[in-house]
């Protein structure tokens, strides 16, 4: 018998949300690999809504090959791993969920802006070799407070970590593709401009084709061998390939990164230095934060079910 207006989950999802899903909506599971063909043959008709994680995404292939896609409730607030385009032009719904993360995202990237200038994780790893005994004082490290902050997307979490960095006696600049109305921080239309007034640019834009390597060569090059650049967005923000040769040749001074372009791989280079910081995409990865991008998700699905709109959609 065939489901009609099925639920389909595409991706792996917090058990909370993938047991919801299933005990509350009989959610089909997309299989990952060889039996993903039949499956579709069997069941592409009758599914209506898709949830998913911003890891996922439903992408343009498998969008194709849902007719009846009404839905996607995507669990994080990036959704760059699904065909927006193609959802708009088919009138399909996406939800995204926005601001519960915040907070965490904005912790994740002031961690980094402190281990990486201060060297932090690098100390500690000094301390655990034994180095304190046989080599004597940790190398100086650069300030954290009192530095020129260039912040690459002032959204929703880029304001945020603005916030948190007054508390540093930070200058804050930010580049945005508009200025932010009533920002109390000076706007830069030139991202290359802001790259050479500060001392750390931080990169909290959302990913996407809009954004596809909007920091490359010469972004980094302005920012210069006693800059440092920190990454909580996406990969895709960033040129990896110009981030590995400047920080490996020491034309930038250091980098602390939660995001890759190609994760969970991690360029080789970049294990061998002490100058970056690498984190497994962990920006909202908090018992309370994921608990309430969870509650949202289902929160999204439960109101398409119930009267086809959504309470956080992206478009
Ligand atoms: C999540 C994120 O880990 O929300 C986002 O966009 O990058 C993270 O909070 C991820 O989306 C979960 O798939």
């Amino acid at each position: 018998m065939t489901v009609q207006n099925a639920v389909l989950q595409v991706g792996p999802l917090m058990p909370m949300v993938q047991t919801a899903i299933t005990r509350d909506h009989d959610a089909l599971q997309l299989p990952a690999g060889a039996g993903r063909s039949a499956f579709l043959a069997d069941h592409a008709s009758s599914i209506t809504v898709a949830v998913t994680s911003g890891r996922t995404g439903v992408g343009t292939d498998l969008m194709q090959a849902l007719p009846n896609l009404r839905a996607v409730i995507n669990f994080g607030v990036g959704y760059d791993t699904t065909d927006v385009q193609q959802a708009v032009e088919r009138g399909i719904a996406v939800s995204n969920t926005p601001e519960v993360l915040n907070d965490c995202v904005a912790d994740t990237a002031l961690a980094l802006y402190l281990d990486v200038l201060r060297g932090i994780s690098a100390a500690d790893r000094f301390v655990r070799r034994g180095d304190w005994q046989t080599k004597g004082n940790f190398p100086l490290a650069t300030q954290a407070s009192h530095r020129q902050v260039g912040i690459v997307g002032l959204g929703r979490i880029g304001s945020v970590i603005a916030r948190r960095l007054e508390g540093f006696d930070c200058t804050i600049r930010y580049h945005n593709r508009s200025e932010v109305t009533g920002s109390p921080y000076e706007y830069v239309p030139s991202l290359l401009q802001l790259a050479h007034t500060s001392d750390v640019l931080i990169v909290a834009a959302a990913g996407g084709a809009s954004t596809h390597h909007l920091i490359g060569a010469p972004e980094l090059s302005a920012l210069g061998s006693r800059g440092y650049l920190i990454n909580v967005a996406r990969g895709s923000v960033v040129d990896q390939s110009a981030l590995v040769k400047a920080l490996t040749t020491g034309a930038l001074a250091g980098a602390g990164l939660d995001v890759f372009e190609d994760e969970p791989a991690v360029p080789p280079e970049l294990m061998a230095l002490e100058s970056v910081v690498l984190l497994p995409h962990l920006g909202s990865g908090t018992h309370e934060t994921r608990a309430a991008m969870a509650d949202l998700t289902l929160k999204n699905l439960r109101q398409y079910l119930a009267d086809g709109t959504l309470l956080t959609p992206v478009t």
